[in-house]
């Protein structure tokens, strides 16, 4: 108690020193820029942000709720997740089909929320896959992913998956170059041999369907991150490079050889229309498109068998390079679109190039020579100016909306706020540690939402109650709305978030899907009514036609299944009622459960492997006898003669 008291009163005192440098515009005391008062969401309050963070190596996307940091939801894009049964439902196993299989894993970094006039519109959210490269498209009515397209051509689809301004394009640019088309080839004949493609991949403005629509081929080199243009630059796009030396080896050592590697400047709407006037060239690719269905509650994949390959040499005037110092990360545009920000992990000062002067140069024709015949910008043309920051290595930066950008530092841990166009530092803050993205909601747009700012930690080391050798990364909320940043809040995330993306509750909530309505069910094996269930066998296939409502299955008795069948529960949801899941298991199989929305079918896969009878579950505890909530399948030996029987109540 006494300690407790102590720390209270400590905690006052750093608050008062906190708050000391600061102007405090309603001093009513301490308590006015109390840190927790700013984060206290009290109970049965909303929060006024989302957050999303991207899952990194869960291959997933988290929901958070700003400014509280409490977690709403774990989305699942590139992996199985038992905890709803995505991945391994027989609805949603397609989405996870890839050219290399089915792939039920990946790396996903850079979530980014659909726009339109460059503003966020709150209808979709992308993230890309790095290691088998792909994009999914996550729904922000159902919060579930509905579609991923895989991305030949690439490796480490790093540079992804950023969104032009009217989600003209989701785009994919690759980390690793490797041949292309792939072979077997020595690896130490890299260099002028592998290449680097960069893709547009388009998106269906209605249903938001992507389609691969082309692909730039460009030299050898690492593509890191990219950013759309956006107002005056709208119609370009930026990537960063590194091994612009084209090293195949010790990279850490041979790609960090040249003092300056580039931005590349891709003005998209040109090579657009060239495609557009039957430009380019198809080249025979195998890539998977798997789209889930919200009326049929299934997904499906088709493979795509060619791609459409531009080559930047082709379309003089859309692709030129940027030198930009040393290795750049990050690659970032400031919500008027004048402003491209290149991060040079490795020099301690930002480079900031400037649109109007990119165009004046291009105009001006003014080359420093080109690489693979793409010309290159000279350095001070294109310049507007430099960040002399004293951080060290910068990683990414993100805006507020009022003129002023906030870089991360990764190797001196600190959030920096400095001023555009005057390129003045105006405040540091320390992480703890070593701080990767930070997000600004809406900050990878015209209109950001600068009032608090979110940096995510690679390393978390003594933030929290240690958790064996490894603990979850952190994430820090500070309050921007000030001229100076304020420390809020430390709370840990899942898996390791990458970017993330944020957008006002109001843009979200209201449309937040609460049921799938039965009536508009159109899963194949769908049972709208009870009556409707059945159990039929064909072959040793046997399809049992299942539902469910508080608290029973229909129906709950099944007789005449033998070893060696393949047993599939098409089980539908009859509940019309916001949140109430139910979920199905059945001892011995070999997936997970489900957890069925309601009105909505999921299908589980059971082979039983014994005779025996076995109960299956809901595994949502849906009501007051959801324990009850149960039923047998009796399962013969294979050459029994057992005839097929169902029964509910009898
Ligand atoms: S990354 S921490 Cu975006 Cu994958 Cu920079
Ligand atoms: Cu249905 Cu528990």
């Amino acid at each position: 108690m006494k300690i407790y008291k102590k720390l209270i009163m400590s905690m006052g005192a750093v608050l008062v020193l906190a708050s000391c440098g600061q102007q405090n515009q309603n001093s009513n005391g301490a308590l006015s820029s109390s840190a927790a008062e700013k984060v206290y969401v009290a109970p049965g309050e909303q929060d006024e942000y989302y957050a999303f963070l991207s899952g990194g190596y869960s291959g997933n996307l988290t929901v958070y709720g700003l400014p509280s940091g409490r977690m709403f939801k774990e989305i699942p894009v590139f992996s199985q997740f038992p905890t709803s049964g995505y991945g391994y439902s027989e609805e949603t196993k397609p989405m996870l089909t890839t050219s290399h299989g089915f792939v039920p894993w990946d790396d996903a970094h850079h979530p980014d929320i659909s726009q339109t006039n460059g503003e966020l519109d709150g209808r979709w959210i992308f993230i890309n896959g790095n290691n088998t490269p792909r994009i999914a498209r996550i729904s922000l009515s159902t919060f579930e992913t509905e579609e991923i397209i895989e991305v030949p051509n690439s490796a480490g689809n790093h540079s992804s998956s950023f969104i032009t301004e009217n989600t003209e394009y989701v785009v994919a640019g690759t980390r690793f170059s490797v041949p292309i088309p792939q072979r077997d080839m020595p690896i130490n004949e890299y260099k002028s041999n592998f290449k680097g493609s960069l893709s547009f991949i388009s998106v269906d403005p209605e249903h938001g369907h992507m389609d691969l629509k082309f692909q730039l081929l460009m030299p050898g080199f690492n593509y890191d991150l990219s950013h759309p243009g956006r107002g005056k630059s709208h119609g370009w796009f930026f990537f960063t490079t590194y091994n612009t030396e084209e090293a195949h080896t010790l990279q850490e050592v041979n790609a960090s050889q040249n003092d300056k590697d580039f931005i590349a400047a891709v003005n998209w709407k040109k090579i657009e229309e060239y495609v557009n006037n039957g430009g380019g060239t198809k080249m025979p690719a195998n890539y998977a498109h798997n789209v889930y269905d919200e009326s049929t509650h299934m997904a499906t994949t088709t493979m795509k068998k060619e791609v459409l390959t531009v080559d930047p040499l082709k379309v003089p005037g859309a692709v030129f390079f940027l030198p930009t110092p040393k290795s750049p990360h990050g690659c970032d545009v400031d919500p008027t679109g004048q402003y491209i920000i290149g991060n040079g992990k490795l020099s301690a000062d930002l480079t900031v190039h400037s649109f109007d002067k990119m165009i004046a140069a291009i105009e001006g024709e003014k080359f420093d020579g080109e690489a693979y015949g793409i010309p290159i910008l000279k350095f001070e043309d294109v310049l507007a100016g430099q960040v002399k920051s004293g951080g060290l290595g910068p990683l990414h930066t993100e805006f507020d909306g009022k003129g002023n950008a906030y870089t991360t530092f990764f190797i001196s841990s600190e959030v920096v706020k400095w001023k555009l166009g005057t390129w003045e530092v105006i405040d540091r803050k320390p992480t703890y540690y070593s701080v990767g993205h930070l997000m600004i909601p809406g900050g990878n747009s015209r209109k950001p939402f600068g009032k608090y700012v979110v940096a995510m930690n690679k390393i978390t080391k003594d933030r929290y109650l240690p958790t064996g050798p490894e603990m979850e990364h952190s994430a820090q909320i500070y309050d921007i709305s000030g001229e100076k940043m304020e420390l809020i809040y430390d709370f840990p995330t899942h898996g390791e978030p990458h970017y993330a993306a944020g957008c006002p509750a109001e843009l979200l909530a209201p449309k937040s899907k609460k049921i799938y309505r039965l009536d508009e069910n159109k899963h194949p094996y769908a049972v709208t009514s009870p009556t409707g269930s059945k159990v039929v066998r064909e072959g040793n296939e046997v399809h049992v036609y299942m539902s469910t409502i508080r608290s029973h299955f229909t129906p709950d008795n099944i007789e005449g299944i033998k070893v060696g069948d393949k047993v599939y529960f098409h089980i539908t949801n009859h509940e019309q009622d916001f949140d109430v899941p139910h979920g199905f298991s059945i001892l011995g199989q070999n997936t997970s459960e489900l957890l069925i929305m309601p009105g909505q079918t999921k299908t589980s896969v059971w082979e039983p492997k014994q005779v025996g009878v076995w109960p299956f579950y809901c595994t949502d505890f849906c009501s007051a006898l959801h324990q009850e909530m149960q039923g047998y399948v009796r399962v013969s030996p294979a050459n029994s003669n057992m005839e097929l029987k169902w029964s509910l109540g009898e």
